[in-house]
C-alpha cells in the first residue's frame, strides 16, 4: 500500500467517515472573495475572531510554513433514530441542535487527528511538521473539503457530501508532507431546490446567497453576547441551543445513516430539555451535568438567557 493509502486506511479505523487530501495553496480567489466580502458586510456580528489572521485563513501555508497537503477528515454526526416516543411531559421544553447532543465534537476530533499524526510519523519519520485544526483554527474548512472532493457548498452554505448529507463535521492536519491530492468533480448540486431558504427561521440564508451570521440561530443562542433584540427573540421559537432547520429540510439529509461512531458519545435524552429546570441549576450543577458537552459554550447565564426567551415565545404562541 503507498503511503496515502494506509492514512486513509488509518482515518477510517480511526472511525471518521470521509478522508480526503487537498493542496496546500491559497483558496480558489472566486472563495476568498465571498469570505472577504462577508467580512466586509458585517455578517460575522460579535466574531471578531473572524476578523484576525485572514491571511492564515486564506492559505495554509501561512499556518505552517512550508505546508504541502492539507489532509481533510470528515465525521457523520447524524443523529441515531428514536426507538421509541419520549414519555409525554407537559412542561415546557427547549430544542438542542442534534450536534450538541454528542460530546464535544472539538476534543473527540483532536484526540484522534493526534493520533492519526503519530501514524503518519511513524511511516514517514518524526521531522514531519503538522497542524491539527477542528474549528477554532483560522483555516476555511469547508473551502478545503471541496478541494478534497469531500462534497459541494449548498445553498445552506454547508458542505454536503451526496451519500452523507450536510451533518458532517470536519478536521484537517496541514502538512510539510506531499502527498496526492484526492479531489474531482461532484457530480451533485442544489438545482431546482431552495428548501433551506424557505425554512430558515430568520433569513439568515438571504436570498442574495449570502450567509447573514448576525441573525442565524446558531448565533444568537452560541455565540452572541448579551440581551437579544426582541425582533430577533422572537424568531429563535423553542430553540434552546443551536438550529438545525436548514439541515433537516435537506433532500441530501434524507437516507443519511447514524453516525456509525460508536464511541462518540451521544445523550438521547438531550433533544429537549426542561426550560424551568435550566432556569433553577446552579453553576455547579451546569458545570457537572454540560462538562462534555458543546452547550458548555454558552455559559449558565446565556442559556438561562435562551431559556426565558423560549419560555416566552411558548407562551405567545400558546
Ligand atoms: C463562524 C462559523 C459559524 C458561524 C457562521 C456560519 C457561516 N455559515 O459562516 C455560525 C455560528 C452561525 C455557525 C453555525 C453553524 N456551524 Co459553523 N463554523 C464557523 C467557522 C468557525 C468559520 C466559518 C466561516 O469561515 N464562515 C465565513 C463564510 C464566508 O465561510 P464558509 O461558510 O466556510 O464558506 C467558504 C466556502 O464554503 C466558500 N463558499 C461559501 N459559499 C459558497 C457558495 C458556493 C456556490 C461555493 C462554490 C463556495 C462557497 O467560500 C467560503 C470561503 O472559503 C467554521 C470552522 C472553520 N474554521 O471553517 C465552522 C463550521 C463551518 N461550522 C460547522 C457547523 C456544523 C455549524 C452548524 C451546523 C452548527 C449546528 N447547529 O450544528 C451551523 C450551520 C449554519 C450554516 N448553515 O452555515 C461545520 C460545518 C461542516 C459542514 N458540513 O459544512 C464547520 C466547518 C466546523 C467543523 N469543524 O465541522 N458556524
Ligand atoms: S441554522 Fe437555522 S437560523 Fe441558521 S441558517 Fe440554518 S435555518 Fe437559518
Ligand atoms: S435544502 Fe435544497 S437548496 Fe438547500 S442545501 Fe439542500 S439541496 Fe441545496
Amino acid at each position: 500500500m503507498s503511503l496515502s493509502q494506509d492514512i486513509k486506511h488509518k482515518t477510517i479505523e480511526l472511525g471518521f467517515d470521509l478522508f480526503g487530501v487537498a493542496e496546500a495553496s491559497p483558496i480558489d480567489a472566486e472563495q476568498a472573495e465571498i469570505f472577504t466580502e462577508w467580512l466586509k458586510s458585517g455578517f460575522a456580528g460579535q466574531m471578531a475572531y473572524m476578523h484576525r489572521n485572514l491571511q492564515k485563513r486564506l492559505d495554509p501555508a501561512v499556518l505552517l510554513e512550508n505546508a504541502q497537503s492539507v489532509i481533510v477528515v470528515g465525521l457523520n454526526y447524524t443523529p441515531p433514530k428514536q426507538k421509541s416516543k419520549p414519555p409525554y411531559s407537559a412542561a415546557p421544553a427547549g430544542k438542542i441542535a442534534g450536534y450538541a447532543q454528542y460530546e464535544d465534537y472539538h476534543s473527540f476530533i483532536k484526540e484522534r487527528l493526534y493520533k492519526l499524526l503519530d501514524f503518519i510519523k511513524s511511516l514517514a519519520g518524526p521531522s514531519v511538521k503538522a497542524r491539527v485544526c477542528v474549528d477554532s483554527v483560522p483555516i476555511a474548512e469547508r473551502a478545503m473539503a471541496v478541494r478534497a472532493g469531500l462534497g459541494f457548498i449548498g445553498k445552506n452554505h454547508m458542505l454536503i457530501n451526496p451519500e452523507l448529507g450536510c451533518r458532517i463535521f470536519l478536521g484537517e492536519i496541514v502538512t510539510d508532507l506531499k502527498l496526492p491530492s484526492t479531489g474531482g468533480p461532484i457530480n451533485a448540486d442544489c438545482s431546482g431546490c431552495r428548501k433551506c431558504l424557505d425554512a430558515c427561521p430568520t433569513g439568515a440564508l438571504r436570498s442574495d446567497g449570502q450567509f447573514d451570521a448576525g441573525v442565524c440561530v446558531n448565533y444568537l443562542t452560541i455565540e452572541y453576547k448579551g440581551h437579544i433584540p426582541p425582533e430577533l427573540a422572537g424568531k429563535i421559537g423553542d430553540r434552546l441551543f443551536g438550529c438545525e432547520e436548514c439541515v433537516d429540510v435537506c433532500p441530501y439529509q434524507k437516507n443519511t445513516p447514524a453516525c456509525g461512531n460508536r464511541q462518540f458519545k451521544f445523550y438521547r435524552d438531550r433533544a429537549r430539555i426542561d426550560l424551568q429546570e435550566i432556569l433553577s441549576l446552579d453553576a455547579e450543577t451546569f458545570e457537572a451535568k454540560f462538562a462534555d458537552s458543546p452547550i458548555k459554550r454558552v455559559g449558565l447565564e446565556g442559556l438561562k438567557r435562551n431559556a426565558r426567551i423560549c419560555l416566552a415565545n411558548i407562551t405567545h404562541s400558546a
